[in-house]
C-alpha cells in the first residue's frame, strides 16, 4: 500500500526534555494517572473534515495546500487514497478515535440513493481499516450543511421536502455510524437558525428542529444504536443566530421538548468564546447539569470574532478544562476531537503532525496538573470553606425548606448584619499557576 506520510515514523514518548519535534514531551498513552491511563482519560480522536479534507481556502483567496492523496481525477479514487492516508496518519500518531461527516469520506453523487452507494463502498473500507489498526470511531455526523439544497437548514427549512432530506441522510448517517461501532452521534445544527427575522416563523422552526430529533432518537432505538447522542451548540456562524446557541439554551430546549434523556453535549471550546462564555464555562454548566458528553478541543483567536478552529495551545485552559472533565466524571463515551484546521500557510504534510502533537501534549499536561490538583483538593477545599454556611444549622434549614421569609427575617432581626469573607481570588489564580 502506498505510504503517504513518508519519513515520518510513529510518534514516540520521549519525555520533556526531548528537542524532537516529531515527539511527545508530556503525553505518555500508557502512563496511569488517578487510576487510568492517559490515553483511557484523553480520547483523543481526529476529525476527518479538516485533518484531511481542508485545503486552506478562506473568504478570500482559494486552496494553498496540496495533499498527495488528494491527486486523481476520479473523485472516488481520491476518497479511497485519502481514507488510507488518513489511517495511516491516525497510525503513526497514535491516537484511538476518529471523527466524520458522511460527506467527508464520499464524494455526493447525483442521487440519495447512488450517494448512499459510495458511502457504503467507503463504510467498508473504514471498517477494515478500523479492524486492521485498532483505531475506533469517536462519532459520526451528518453534513446537512454545505449543500445548496440545506441554505435555509435542514430540520429548520421552510421546505418539508428539504426537511425529508435531511431525515434520509441522517437516518444513513446513524446506520453507518452503527456499523462502525461509533460511540456516539452528533448533531451540530450547522444552518439549524436564520439571518432575518423577516422570513422566519421562529416557532414553527424549533418544533421542526425538535421533531427531526425525536425522530432520530425513534430510529436510534429502532436499529439498535447504542451510542450517545450528541447536541453541538454554537451561537452563529454560518447563521447569524443559532437556536443551539450554548449549553444553556440546548439544555432549555432539551427539556421543553421531553429529549433531555437521550442527548448531551459536545461542546466546542472556540463556540464558546463565539457565544461570549469561555471554554469551561460551557463544561462547567454541563457537569453542574449532567449533560456533559464529548469535547471539539480547539480554539478561536481573540482578536478575530469567528471560528477560526485552531488548534489548542493554550495549557492554562487545558488544564482547568481537564480539571472540571475530572470534576465531573471523566469521559465514558466521549473524547477530545480535534476538531481544528492547520492555517493556510502550514502547507505541509509534517505540519499536521506538529499540530496534533502539540494540542496533545497540552492536554496531557493539563490532566497531570489537574490530577494533582484534585489530589492535593487545593480548589475543593477553598470551595468547601466559602459554602461551608450552608452546612450549618441556617443553612440546612434553607436547603431542606425547613423556612420560608418570615422566619428568615426574624432570623436576621435577631442576629443582624452577616458577616463577610474574602472571595480569595488572587490567591486562588497563584495556586492554580503553581501547579502549572
Ligand atoms: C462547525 C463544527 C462542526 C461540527 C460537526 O463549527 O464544529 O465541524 O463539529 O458538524
Ligand atoms: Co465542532
Amino acid at each position: 500500500m502506498a505510504e503517504y506520510f513518508q519519513g515520518i515514523k510513529p510518534i514516540k514518548y520521549e519525555g520533556s526534555d526531548t528537542r524532537n519535534p516529531l515527539a511527545f514531551k508530556h503525553y505518555n498513552p500508557d502512563e496511569v494517572v488517578l487510576g487510568k491511563t492517559m490515553a483511557e482519560h484523553l480520547r483523543f480522536a481526529v476529525c476527518y473534515w479538516h485533518t484531511f479534507k481542508n485545503l486552506g481556502a478562506d473568504q478570500f483567496g482559494g486552496n494553498t495546500i496540496i495533499r498527495n492523496y488528494n491527486a486523481s481525477s476520479d473523485a472516488m479514487e481520491t476518497a479511497n487514497m485519502t481514507m488510507d492516508a488518513a489511517f495511516e496518519f491516525f497510525t503513526k500518531l497514535g491516537v484511538n478515535f476518529w471523527c466524520f461527516h458522511d460527506r467527508d469520506i464520499a464524494p455526493e453523487a447525483d442521487s440519495l440513493s447512488e450517494t448512499n452507494k459510495r458511502l457504503d463502498k467507503l463504510v467498508q473500507k473504514a471498517k477494515k481499516l478500523q479492524a486492521d489498526t485498532g483505531v475506533k470511531l469517536l462519532w459520526g455526523t451528518t453534513n446537512a450543511f454545505s449543500h445548496r439544497r440545506f441554505m435555509a437548514g435542514a430540520g429548520t427549512n421552510p421546505s418539508p421536502k428539504v426537511f425529508a432530506y435531511a431525515a434520509s441522510q441522517i437516518k444513513k448517517a446513524m446506520e453507518i455510524t452503527k456499523e462502525l461501532g461509533g460511540q456516539g452521534y452528533v448533531f451540530w445544527g450547522g444552518r439549524e437558525g436564520y439571518d432575518t427575522l423577516l422570513n422566519t416563523d421562529m416557532k414553527k422552526e424549533l418544533d421542526h428542529m425538535a421533531l427531526l430529533l425525536q425522530m432520530a432518537v425513534d430510529y436510534k432505538k429502532k436499529i439498535g444504536f447504542k451510542g450517545q447522542l450528541y447536541i453541538e451548540p454554537k451561537p452563529k456562524e454560518p447563521t447569524k443566530h443559532q437556536y443551539d446557541f450554548d449549553a444553556g439554551s440546548c439544555f432549555a430546549f432539551l427539556q421543553k421538548y421531553n429529549l433531555l434523556d437521550h442527548f448531551k453535549m459536545n461542546v466546542e471550546a472556540n463556540h464558546a468564546t463565539l457565544a461570549g462564555h469561555d471554554f469551561c464555562h460551557e463544561l462547567a454548566f454541563c457537569v453542574a447539569n449532567g449533560i456533559l458528553g464529548s469535547v471539539d478541543a480547539n480554539r478561536g483567536d481573540m482578536l478575530l470574532g469567528w471560528d477560526t478552529d485552531q488548534f489548542p495551545t493554550n495549557i492554562y485552559e487545558a488544564t482547568l478544562a481537564m480539571y472540571i472533565i475530572l470534576k465531573g466524571g471523566g469521559f465514558t463515551t466521549g473524547g477530545l476531537n480535534f476538531d481544528a484546521h492547520v492555517r493556510r500557510q502550514s502547507i505541509d504534510h509534517v505540519d499536521i503532525f506538529y499540530a496534533h502533537i502539540g494540542a496533545m501534549d497540552v492536554f496531557a499536561r493539563g490532566l497531570k496538573s489537574a490530577a494533582r490538583m484534585i489530589k492535593d483538593k487545593v480548589l475543593e477545599n477553598a470551595i468547601n470553606e466559602r459554602y461551608k454556611g450552608w452546612a450549618g444549622e441556617l443553612g440546612s434549614k434553607i436547603e431542606n425548606r425547613k423556612v420560608g421569609f418570615e422566619e428568615l427575617e426574624s432570623y436576621i432581626f435577631e442576629h443582624g448584619e452577616p458577616e463577610l469573607q474574602s472571595g480569595r481570588q488572587e490567591l486562588l489564580e497563584n495556586l492554580l499557576n503553581d501547579y502549572i
